[in-house]
């Protein structure tokens, strides 16, 4: 009997969450957070690299990999999980958001949207049962439904036209995706900023059925203290029962907030992008490893880190690899940044494990506090 698609929470801390999600690819423990893995790679890393980070799942994208290689040769090349040499869970997003974000001339209508690559300009459409279709050819564990998310701030007009669109579009995401055991389908809530659409959202969601539920629509310019606010209903306005999805959050003190309102899930380019660019998180806030004050300094990134670039380097040879402009430097900061996240994360599962959430929600406050070394 093969493993079916299931979570369970072991435990919660005010409305932060613990638990286990269970796919026939491998549990991922919750609250999870996903490294991005855009185009059938984590950039930078080997994937048992971002295995040894703690990661249990990776995110993938529809539009990108639709695009190149697309979603036939990977299928007859075995599926996106034996194309990329990741064996654990993988979850796709749907597409409609970085269509929007990414692609040229695009037009949308009730059918889905169509557009121009942004790679050669050539001509695609995606609609929610084409988005169903690339997800299943992919071999995605966790599909996510094929949604629109309007860029904030946007009038309620257009966020009300928008969702009322999106949850149309998830019924038909419902339908395409029919019945496959072990995978699941999660739907996403839309709704601005807009506590009662989000409302109408999350209920037309919860009657379609899904086996999780994302919060779309948030972290698109509104702001941290907006996102919170929002973060203070939207996570109840969901099933209780099942996972929980912030899509596209965020820096550290995003994901810890998130957290504490009730998200189990997240995924977000930040740690693996900005470790291209020079920039590492640390317990004690960001750290800019081009800033001259490096050349000279013996020290680790961050001494109390076990990770590679971190126990084998110091902070002058990583200013060095970067100025230089040679690989080992995305590739280290990006394995720093991916372990400083997925450590935040075990942190967090244990803290709430034992009940002493808020305590280590203090602690990485007043850490980052102090500032950098
Ligand atoms: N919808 C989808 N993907 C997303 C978002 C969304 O609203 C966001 C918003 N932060 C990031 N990625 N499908
Ligand atoms: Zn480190």
């Amino acid at each position: 009997m093969t493993q079916r698609f299931s979570f369970s929470l072991a435990a919660t801390d005010g409305k932060a969450r613990t638990g286990v999600i269970s796919t026939p690819r491998g549990d991922i423990r919750t609250p999870a957070f996903m490294p991005v893995g855009t185009a059938a790679t984590v950039k930078a890393m080997m994937p048992e690299s971002v295995a040894a980070t703690g990661a249990d799942i990776l995110l993938g994208n529809t539009y990108h990999l639709m695009l190149r290689p697309t979603a036939e040769r990977i299928d007859r090349l075995g599926g996106l999980h034996k194309f990329m040499n990741w064996d654990k869970p993988i979850l796709t997003d749907s597409g409609g958001f970085q269509v929007m974000s990414l692609a040229e001339l695009r037009k949308l209508t009730e059918k889905g949207v169509t557009f121009r690559s942004h790679i050669d300009g050539s001509k695609h459409e995606l609609t929610p049962e084409r988005s169903m279709e690339i997800q299943r050819l992919l071999g995605s564990d966790i599909v996510m439904a094929f949604d629109e998310c309007p860029a904030l701030p946007a009038d309620r007009a257009r966020i009300t036209e928008s969702m009322r669109l999106s949850m149309r579009w998830a019924e038909r995401s419902r339908e395409a995706f029919g019945d496959r055991p072990g995978h699941a389908l999660f739907g996403i809530q839309q709704g601005g900023l807009e506590q009662d659409l989000r409302g109408e959202s999350a209920e037309a969601l919860t009657k379609i059925g899904f086996e999780g539920y994302a919060i779309g629509g948030l972290a698109v310019g509104e702001g941290q203290e907006a996102m919170f606010d929002c973060l203070d209903y939207a996570p109840d306005q969901l099933p209780q029962d099942k996972p929980r999805y912030l899509m596209g959050v965020g820096k550290p003190d995003d994901i810890v907030g998130a957290v504490k309102r009730g998200v189990d899930m997240m995924d977000c380019v930040l740690p693996s992008r900005s470790g291209r660019t020079g920039q590492a998180f640390t317990r004690r806030g960001v750290v800019n490893i081009k800033n001259a004050r490096h050349a000279d300094d013996p020290r680790p990134l961050d001494e109390a880190c076990t990770c590679p670039a971190c126990s084998k380097y110091s902070r002058a040879y990583l200013h060095h690899v970067f100025r230089a402009g040679e690989m080992i430097s995305g590739m280290l900061l990006t394995w720093h940044n991916l372990h400083y996240y997925q450590e935040i994360m075990q942190g967090m599962r244990d803290a709430i494990a034992a009940g002493t959430f808020a305590a280590w929600e203090k602690q990485f406050h007043d850490t980052r506090a102090l500032g950098d070394i």
